[in-house]
């Protein structure tokens, strides 16, 4: 089937596009519709309509076809031909018109849109900017602020928003095509004006030019800050100045510049990268296409402490309703108290109305009776990180809970298999990992037990997309992907400090690296007890080298858990918590090193970075040799929605690629002669690669 069509409805000519899923602006259809637009030059048309079959108007350039050689027309080339079109063209937009897609309604004459559609430029989300003219013909419509606003976040704005700040002409109600039509009529009634926002001036009016050096000056100090080390948002606004202070066919040589840049920088790469693998990480392999889903309508969760009430808010915000179970009324009470301050949180911030906060807290009912779990669908368990009191839950819910229902555990590193040995119904076991907070962080942690249907991996990845969590598949083993990767990262931090830096060092290392917090500052914030406790049920032999965890120990019994307590590897100013060095810390260090016959000697940041990514990466090497992970790409969409990894930087395991692996594999080597074998045996996989001269990417792929 052609993916553009072309006919006359009366004096009108319609164009229309159909490339499923999303009319991305593929090399077929830029042709067809460069061919579309000639063709109706000479034809009886007046005006033209441009539309799109299927659920959107054009969601941008075909980002699969990145990378390869360029075919044309390119989309520059196509915008060229529709805005010079003898013809007025009306784009009919519903949907999501992104990117290239308002590019192509952008060089059109006038755009009209339902009231459910929206209008964005998320190239910057890509490392990209938008490269088909959007740079110089948005701020021409909507002035210089909201072009700034609109580009460098990426989010999209409703169509009401892109009517009121000039993106688009109208919004039409009922059926879009009747409506488009009615539109392209009244501009042919009205003299068929050829309105090419090339024509149009950045609006300067009342506005000085040390007003505009000023915004500029402000907005990019801001883009520092929120997108720290990343390029693409800074090139937008080299865009938008050329917009402002140059001519139109000028602007557009300055946008070709800055985009050909973005496309050729390894930060957009990456962002491609998780692009993809985002959406591959919710695919299971060797699933049947067939699998049934379970119907999720009844969800349970055991546990309202802060782990508890945010899965629950995760559920109720899809209109998904939840009974919240507690040991006891007062419990009961907290849990719902957590839940009532996260939403005003959210109110006080004006992303949500109290009608519907007060509408999805009603959606969860409270009881302290596991008989009430009786119809569940869903069941999670997400109490406290015990093995033993999981196994009673399990086997409680194994006698409650209906036939089918879906028992899930929250935990973060007990055996699922053995959990679900504490039920008669292993195949219906599996686990779900929430992050913390959990009504706030994207990834979901899909353990699948030995014995867990395809059924219930099926609708666990299901429920995942509903609840708007990214998912990614792990089997079972201590930590599953995240935190079996991160006590490798996490230990190196620790033998850092012992060794000779501070936790300011450590933290600005892997903070200029562009990880969201340093591994000290995190230990602080999920609390040093946590670590202890953990460690407090292990052997000696199974908590490893004391080296790794004498100093956390020392902290833990001054009483010093991190923020919780004022105080941790920094000190927290108690009204605004920021934090402090305390040379406290150093003394406790140097005392330990000393107890533990170590010598402190300056470590270099690059030694500290390659010791902590390099860990990483090497375990996450074994997870993928030994099957606990399904693909590489998967491991970087935990680590990017689970552990703050810079997606610039495309997670740990494409940041192996960039790297490359023969450089990680003969610096694990030489951490292994000098830091001993025991913690830096080279996976198996990064040498067979290595040797094969293959890069990770490409064994994936094989
Ligand atoms: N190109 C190619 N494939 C795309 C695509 C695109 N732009 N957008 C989506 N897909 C695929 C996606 O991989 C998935 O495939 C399927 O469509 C459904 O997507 C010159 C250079 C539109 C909001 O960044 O934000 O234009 O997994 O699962 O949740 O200035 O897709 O089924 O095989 O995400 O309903 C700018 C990216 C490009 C928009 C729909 N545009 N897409 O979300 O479905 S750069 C974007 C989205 C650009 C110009 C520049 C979302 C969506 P599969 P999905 P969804």
């Amino acid at each position: 089937m052609s993916v553009v069509s072309y006919q006359l409805e009366g004096d009108i000519g319609v164009i229309r596009l159909n490339n499923p899923p999303v009319n991305a602006l593929s090399h077929a259809l830029r042709s067809g519709i460069q061919d579309a637009v000639t063709q109706a030059q000479d034809d009886a048309s007046l005006a033209l309509v441009l539309m799109c079959e299927g659920r959107t108007f054009i969601a941008g350039a075909d980002i699969s076809e990145f990378g390869k050689p360029p075919m044309l027309p390119s989309l520059p080339e196509l915008l060229i031909v529709l805005e010079a079109s003898k013809k007025p063209i009306i784009a009919a937009i519903h949907g999501t018109a992104l990117g290239g897609g308002l590019e192509t309604a952008l060089a059109c004459h006038y755009r009209c849109a339902l009231p459910s559609a929206q209008v964005g430029l998320p190239e910057v989300k890509l490392g990209l900017l938008p490269g088909a003219g959007g740079t110089q013909r948005v701020p021409r419509l909507t002035g210089v602020k909201a072009a700034l606003d609109l580009m460098t976040t990426g989010a999209p704005i409703a169509a009401a928003q892109a009517l009121n700040i000039g993106l688009i002409d109208k919004v039409v109600e009922g059926d879009l095509l009747s409506a488009a039509l009615d539109f392209a009529n009244e501009v042919i009634e009205q003299g068929a004006e050829l309105k090419r926002v090339r024509d149009l001036e950045v609006d300067k009016t009342a506005t000085s030019a040390e007003y505009f050096a000023e915004l500029f000056t402000d907005y990019r100090k801001t883009l520092s800050k929120r997108f720290r080390g990343q390029e693409a948002p800074h090139r937008i606004v080299e865009c938008i100045e050329a917009a402002l202070n140059t001519p139109f066919d000028e602007g557009l040589k300055v946008e070709r510049r800055l985009f050909v840049e973005c496309m050729q920088s390894p930060q957009s790469w990456a962002l491609q990268h998780m692009f993809f693998a985002q959406r591959m990480s919710s695919k299971v392999k060797g699933l049947p296409k067939d699998t049934q889903l379970k119907d999720i309508k009844r969800v349970g969760i055991i546990g309202g402490g802060l782990m508890g009430g945010g899965i629950a808010m995760n559920f109720v915000n899809v209109g998904i309703s939840v009974t919240l179970l507690e040991i006891s009324q007062e419990a009961l009470q907290r849990g719902k108290d957590l839940i009532a301050k996260n939403y005003a949180m959210t109110v006080s911030k004006g992303k949500l109305t109290v009608e519907l906060a007060t509408q999805r807290q009603d959606m969860i009912t409270g009881t302290t009776d596991y008989h009430d779990l009786a119809d569940m669908d869903l069941v999670i368990e997400a109490v406290f990180e015990n093995l033993d009191i999981k196994k009673q839950v399990f086997a409680k819910l194994d006698n409650v809970c209906k036939q089918g229902a879906i028992l899930a555990s929250n935990t973060s590193y007990q055996d699922v298999n053995l959990i679900a040995q504490s039920t008669s119904r292993p195949q219906d076991v599996i686990g779900l990992h929430f992050f913390s907070p959990a009504n706030v962080m994207k990834l979901l942690e899909i353990v699948r037990g030995d014995e867990t249907s395809n059924e219930v991996v099926a609708t666990s990845m299901a429920i995942a997309k509903s609840i708007k969590k990214v998912p990614a598949l792990s089997r079972v083993c201590y930590g599953f992907i995240g935190n079996r990767m991160l006590r490798h990262y996490a230990r190196e931090a620790q033998l850092c400090l012992l060794e000779g830096s501070t936790p300011q060092d450590i933290d600005a290392v892997m903070q200029n690296f562009g990880m969201a917090m340093g591994p000290l500052a995190v230990g602080d914030l999920a609390g040093i007890d946590i670590g202890y406790k953990a460690r407090e049920g292990l052997t000696d032999e199974q908590k490893g080298d004391v080296r790794t965890y004498c100093i956390a120990d020392a902290l833990y019994e001054m009483g010093r858990l991190g923020q919780k307590t004022g105080a941790g590897y920094y000190q927290y100013d108690p009204d605004t918590r920021q934090r402090s060095v305390d040379p406290v810390v150093l003394e406790v260090i140097e005392a330990q090193a000393k107890k533990m016959g170590v010598e402190r000697k300056v470590i270099s940041d690059k030694t500290i970075l390659e010791r902590l990514t390099f860990a990483l990466i090497n375990e996450g090497f074994k997870i993928l040799e030994e099957g606990i992970a399904q693909r590489p790409s998967d491991i970087d969409v935990v680590y990017a929605f689970g552990y703050g990894f810079p997606a610039y930087r495309g997670g740990p395991m494409f940041y192996a690629d960039t790297i490359g692996l023969e450089k990680i594999y003969h610096t694990v080597c030489e951490f292994a002669d000098t830091y001993g074998e025991e913690f830096w045996q080279p996976a198996a996989l990064l040498k067979q690669l290595v040797e094969e001269g293959k890069t990770l990417t490409q064994w994936a792929n094989s």
